[in-house]
């Protein structure tokens, strides 16, 4: 975040007319303030000026005048409770601008304060208009802003003021600011979820629109909670908020319609039940002991063949991962969320694991005598080393997580960079490279098997080949969203990560119709980075198309326009229709699994994006190099063969047996499987 100025920058201001950009748009009745919690929060900011010798002069919008004076919108009706809170004469200027707040700032002593009516009876304020704002500067030789909850509008007297003075934030600013930084500095993106409900009445009459919030948002949320009164909302948001920065998780707070309607209750009634809760969150940084440490450092130092997995939790230690497995000799996987955590151009990174994973992370896993796991909580146990096979480590920030899915010897609590760090000077650099000699080979031989496979022909297009040529074309700093396909088999294996990219999909859940909403996401979050979708046509019409209005409505905005949604198209649910085939040993099931066809290019053509339709594999290339240098969103299609089977790198025996099985039971596509399967196996080179 951008570093600001504050009051404690402020020289000597003794005499100096200091402008101060306040929110007193404060709740009025029958003429009278009836919540002054906006005056509170800026008088330590005016005082703390005025206690400095400067004339302070305020400058505040109050309601929604239509841009001319208003009388029931005239901040004279707010000025004697500032004067109140402040407990200090506040003089009044009629305007904000012109002779009359001239007039009123020349009358001011050091350490005198006036309010300026209403900034929003001029019409320049909202637009912000550079007249207005030399006008508002005409009385001041500072500005101060103090208006945090007014700061997301660029008017003149937040935003265009700041151009034309010596700026400053407030105290409250600051500490709003600060609190901000936290928050956004902080890599985890914690979601609190505000949801409306039916009016607490209606509950339980099966009303319009009335669906059990609770129970829908149990298993996604850490802290789901109905506010059913007033008096329990400070706490209950105060809560939400804390664990879900806390605990870097999902909350969820359910506000009944005639709930949001009734009045605030800022402190509870002094009475038995009532709770009186703050705002603002601690982050825990849990860390391991130097006991620990040197416990799991013995473990490490002790092993002749270490494997690494990481995961998510790995994202942020890519320079402390490769330091370890260069250290220990180590061979390193990763789970698919972790894809981003290393490059995939180190030789011993051994790429993805699991049913979607390479050979050379069965053979690591299967081999090593030593596990060191790091942020992961990779759910396929049997692409672990066999029970008792290993000795194992486990860093993972949640204690919740570790000796999961592996009996695991020592488990480090703590941030992975952090932790990893602490462990590197405790480690002895192995001496015999053997095994990663061995990993490297691995990992070489299978590039080169994937890219025998990727390029075999395929009736049109070898869906591997989309990927396999997709990688050396990928952008710098490129934002992958990948969706649940059989294409996700092909990402995971045939794209290979550099440094400074960023990866995600549905990990947990493998929730078909991640790719395009991910990637909107991403693009809010770093609208400077190239975004690329990767979907398949069953997810596309499931909710992609729908999503690409969102791009067009968006995509106007985003500084690098590179918005790319990649279709796998290839008529089927591919993903399950081979699950069927292989683990249940069933034929495709046509009326189930077809996919209709669709002009996803053309229709992308139709929003106002390049569409690109590719169904030639000499043209895969070219259309990549297209779509990725465009000056606006794309759509880009490929026409790909469903016969190519994402099989997993090592398939058992019951498998291979039940896919036969299904082939002879009158598969519609089992000739074309058999010919692709065969040049598969063909390609695999040792
Ligand atoms: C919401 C949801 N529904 C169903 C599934 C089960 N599923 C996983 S992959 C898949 C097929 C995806 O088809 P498509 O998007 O066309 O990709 P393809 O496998 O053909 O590449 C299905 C039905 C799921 N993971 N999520
Ligand atoms: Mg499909």
């Amino acid at each position: 975040m951008a570093s600001f100025k504050t009051l404690d920058d402020l020289g000597d201001i003794t005499g100096k007319r200091v402008l101060v950009r306040v929110d007193l748009n404060v709740p009025v009745k029958d003429g009278k303030v009836t919540d002054a919690t906006r005056i509170e929060r800026v008088a330590p900011t005016i005082t703390e000026l005025a206690d400095k010798g400067a004339k302070v002069v305020l400058l505040a919008h109050f309601g929604r005048p239509k841009g001319g004076p208003e009388a029931e919108f005239s901040l004279s009706i707010v000025r004697p409770e500032v004067e109140a809170v402040l407990d200090r004469p506040v003089h009044f200027a009629e305007d904000c601008i012109g002779d009359k707040a001239a007039a009123a700032v020349a009358e001011l002593k050091d350490g005198g304060i006036v309010l300026l009516e209403n900034t929003r009876f001029h019409k320049g304020e909202e637009k912000n208009d550079p007249e207005f704002v030399k006008a508002l500067a005409a009385n001041g030789d500072i500005f101060v802003n103090d208006a945090f909850s007014a700061a997301h509008r660029a008017h003149a007297s937040t935003e265009g003021l700041a151009h034309l003075m010596p700026a400053y934030a407030g105290r409250t600013m600051q500490a709003e600011l600060e609190a901000l930084e936290k928050g956004l500095g902080n890599p985890s993106r914690p979601v609190v979820a505000i949801v409306g409900q039916q009016a607490l009445a209606s509950l339980g009459s099966d009303y319009q629109q009335e669906v059990d919030l609770q129970a829908v948002f149990q298993d996604l949320g850490d802290y789901v909670q109905t506010i059913v009164s007033p008096a329990q909302a400070r706490h209950v948001i105060d809560r939400a908020m804390r664990i879900a920065a806390a605990e870097r998780t999902v909350t969820c707070v359910i506000v009944p319609n005639d709930i949001q309607l009734q009045k605030a209750v800022p402190s509870p009634p002094r009475s038995h039940g009532n709770n009186y809760s703050s705002v603002g969150h601690a982050i825990p940084h849990p860390a391991p002991t130097d006991e620990e440490l040197s416990h799991a450092a013995g473990v490490l130092n002790a092993g002749r063949r270490v494997a690494v997995l990481v995961g998510a939790g790995g994202l942020r230690a890519t320079d402390e991962l490769i330091q370890v497995c260069e250290t220990l000799g180590a061979g390193a996987a990763k789970a698919l969320l972790g894809k981003a955590a290393l490059p995939d151009d180190l030789p011993w990174v051994t790429g993805s694991i699991g049913l979607l994973g390479s050979k050379p992370s069965w053979e690591l896993m299967q081999e090593c005598d030593t596990l060191l796991m790091v942020g992961t909580t990779f759910p396929y146990a049997e692409f672990l080393p066999r029970d008792g096979q290993a000795r194992a480590v486990q860093i993972d920030v949640a204690p919740r997580n570790v000796g999961m899915r592996y009996p695991t010897e020592v488990n480090l609590i703590g941030d992975s960079a952090e932790t990893l760090r602490r462990l590197l000077p405790l480690l002895r650099r192995k001496e015999d490279r053997a095994w990663q000699e061995k990993i490297c080979r691995n990992v070489e031989t299978w590039w080169k098997e994937l890219e025998a496979k990727a390029m075999q022909s395929a009736e049109p297009i070898n869906p591997q080949r989309v990927f396999w040529e997709l990688s050396p074309r990928l952008p710098d700093g490129v934002i992958l969203c990948g969706d649940s396909g059989s294409h996700t088999n092909w990402y995971a294996r045939d794209v290979r990560m550099r440094r400074g990219m960023m990866a995600s999909l549905s990990g947990k859940l493998a929730s078909m119709g991640s790719g395009v909403p991910y990637a909107i996401a991403a693009k809010m979050a770093y609208p400077e980075r190239p975004v690329l979708a990767m979907v398949g046509d069953g997810a596309m019409q499931m909710n992609g198309n729908a999503e690409l209005l969102t791009v067009k409505q968006y995509w106007k905005r985003w500084k690098d326009p590179r918005f790319v949604v990649m279709v796998l198209v290839n008529h089927d649910l591919n993903q399950v229709t081979w699950e069927q085939r292989v683990l249940a040993g069933d034929p495709k099931f046509a009326e189930a699994q077809d996919v209709i066809d669709f002009p996803y290019s053309a229709y992308g053509e139709m929003l106002g994006f390049k569409g690109l339709r590719v169904d030639r594999p000499e043209d895969i290339g070219v259309a990549w190099e297209q779509a990725l240098a465009a000056d606006r969103p794309v759509v880009i299609e490929f026409i790909t063969d469903p016969s190519v089977p994402p099989l997993p790198p090592h398939i058992t025996v019951e498998q291979a047996k039940a896919y036969i099985g299904a082939l002879v039971k009158a598969d519609p596509d089992a000739w074309d499987i058999v010919k692709q399967s065969t040049k598969q196996l063909l390609a695999t080179v040792d």
